[in-house]
């Protein structure tokens, strides 16, 4: 024969020394029978700090614990408890509460890592979960992008466009409350170029091998022409499409310059 049991369990929250049947009710669970029995409350947010009585009972198949009380089931079932006396057990235990550290706003935001698409933004909090709302600058707040319950202290945005300015605010998540958001943190994806970027801007002269005139796709300054042996035969310190280098002697040249952007380039030519 088997006993079907109920386990309920109380916290006597305004501690006034009764379990209410409704509002003290943390757990219930019907028709357990031996074995392990894992459930999970949450702790009312407005619950001060301070100790409180938790109630644990093991209830007979007579007394079941419906919504509102203690139900005494008709009937008998043979080998079970007597119903009219108490059949199961009680233990009371000790909950105490302590005040949990305030829900603070992140700080020291930061991006790093920037590429011509991407971001990681960071940030400092004792906390462990967080939203980010991000935009181009100057966005209005509330109207941004939204990711929230990151778990951890960065998150990479991706698809970003390039030479645009963005920024991002952060907040915490705590478990019942949320921080205020923090200032914006702005950052530009200008000037961080990909791969692809760099290559459109790649700098080719021509004709080469060259007789006088050697063109380029894009003006460059700082011109320097040395011999393979590193001595500087020729030096243009203007921003030039192109230069005449007919007096060079032939043979092979290194050519370097800059573009815009700073960008150094070091080429081989060929004089013929
Ligand atoms: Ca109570």
């Amino acid at each position: 024969m088997i006993c079907f049991d109920s386990i309920v369990v109380w916290v006597d929250w305004n501690n006034d020394g009764f379990f209410n049947n409704t509002s003290d009710v943390v757990y219930s669970k019907d028709n357990v029978q031996n074995g392990v029995y894992n459930g999970s409350f949450r702790i009312p947010a407005t619950t001060p700090a301070g100790n409180y009585r938790l109630r644990v009972m093991l209830l007979s198949s007579y007394k079941t614990y419906v919504s509102g009380g203690i139900r005494y089931n008709s009937g008998s079932i043979p080998n079970c408890e007597d119903k009219d006396s108490f059949a199961g057990e009680t233990e009371d235990y000790n909950l105490v509460i302590v005040n949990s550290g305030p829900c603070d706003t992140p700080t020291a935001l930061n991006v790093s890592n920037i590429t011509s698409s991407s971001a990681a933004l960071s940030w400092q909090s004792t906390g462990d979960s967080f939203d980010v709302e991000w935009g181009e600058k100057g966005f209005t707040k509330g109207q941004g992008k939204i990711i929230n319950d990151i778990k951890g202290n960065s998150y990479i945005l991706n698809s970003l466009k390039n030479n645009t300015d963005y920024e991002f605010y952060v907040r915490q998540n705590c478990s019942s409350e949320k921080s205020d958001w923090s200032a914006p943190f702005g950052f530009s994806l200008s000037g961080s170029l990909s791969t692809s970027d760099i290559s459109k801007k790649e700098i080719t002269l021509y004709p080469n091998p060259v007789k006088d005139i050697l063109y380029f796709s894009n003006e460059v300054s700082d011109i320097k022409i040395s011999d393979l042996s590193g001595r500087v035969i020729k030096q243009i310190y203007t921003k030039e499409k192109s230069i005449n280098i007919e007096d060079l002697a032939s043979g092979v040249y290194i050519i370097t310059g800059k573009t815009e952007g700073v960008k150094t380039i070091t080429k081989k030519i060929i004089k013929q």
